[in-house]
């Protein structure tokens, strides 16, 4: 039987690339040297394709796909995709939900505890000798008991919300609506639950609707003792305040796996003890990013199966 072509738009790592080609017809667009000029020729054979959160789907690649019905996506996160116009366009588009909420909760809560111990800063204590030489660090901050202050409170912030309470912490959130089943304290006004709160960790989906939503006045109502910890995007808050209130000590500490414009996490943090820093690895798990594989490959088979 002819194999279904299937259009991939960027790089994948190569394990579902082996999965997609034991099943479909793989073409890699990336791989093309005139991108454009194949697409024009040859956009007519592919009825899926499959692209990542780092790849994305702008609209005008949409318009490039006139015979594409399904485009699956490795991730969760959709800001990097125009899901609006590509449905307008009668084309489905899957993601990856659910098979990383663990390994990402993990990772904030692995931010927090590395952060407000200091975990990084004393490592390089250590290394440099220091502590051989006799010098002692400074104590670190405990979270137990502490108030959490979650912001977004979906499938992976609630999986952080169950951690964050067998850590014996105070779990409150702020979302756009609240949670009628969500058995924690809720905030309308994030300063206001910044200013109550040891820790606020960012777990809400980027794009514009919640373009730097973590202002200057939120960090600076969670304050010198306070932590932030971002495992979102790095368009939730105002990275230039933020880097601006960490070196002039108005916000305590950062644990920060997500950036503006990654790789470029800002360099001005690089030298600080008080801020941890993560290449945006919250899903990067062996285990996870299989299942996540899996899961693109399994949204084109039932797509196709449902067909
Ligand atoms: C991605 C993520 O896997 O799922 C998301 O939205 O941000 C990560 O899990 C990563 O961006 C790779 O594309």
């Amino acid at each position: 039987m002819t194999k279904q072509p299937v259009l991939v738009l960027g790089p994948l790592m190569p394990y579902l690339l082996e999965e997609l080609e034991k099943r479909y017809a793989v073409e890699k667009l990336y791989e093309e040297k005139d991108a454009l000029g194949f697409l024009h020729q040859h956009a007519g054979r592919f009825r899926a394709a499959v692209t990542s959160t780092f790849t994305g789907l702008k609209a005008d690649m949409v318009d490039l796909l006139p015979a594409v019905e399904i485009v699956s996506s490795f991730g969760v996160g959709t800001d990097s995709l125009d899901v609006a116009y590509a449905s307008k366009k009668g084309i489905k588009v899957a993601n990856t939900p659910d098979v990383l909420n663990e390994d990402t909760a993990n990772m904030a809560i692995s931010l927090l505890l590395a952060t407000t111990r200091d975990i990084v800063a004393n490592d390089r204590f250590v290394r440099e000798g220091r502590w051989a030489k006799g010098e002692t660090p400074p104590l670190a901050q405990g979270i137990e008991g502490k108030k959490v202050g979650l912001v977004g409170l979906g499938r992976i912030g609630s999986v952080i919300a169950e951690k964050l309470l067998t850590f014996g912490c105070q779990v409150t959130y702020h979302t756009r609506n609240k949670k009628p089943d969500a058995p924690y304290a809720y905030y309308t006004d994030l300063i206001a639950m910044a200013g109550d709160c040891a820790a606020l960790i960012a777990i809400l989906p980027g794009g514009d609707a919640t373009q730097g939503i973590i202002s200057r006045e939120v960090l600076q109502a969670l304050g010198p003792k306070g932590t932030f910890i971002n495992i979102a995007r790095g368009t939730v808050v105002d990275e230039v305040a933020l880097v601006e209130l960490l070196q002039t000590g108005e916000l305590g500490r950062a644990g920060l796996d997500v950036f503006v414009d990654e790789p470029n996490a800002p360099e001005a943090l690089f030298a600080l003890d008080n801020v941890v820093l993560q290449p945006h690895m919250g899903s990067a798990t062996v285990e996870t990013r299989k299942a996540m594989a899996d899961r693109v490959v399994s949204n084109l088979e039932d797509y196709f199966a449902a067909k």
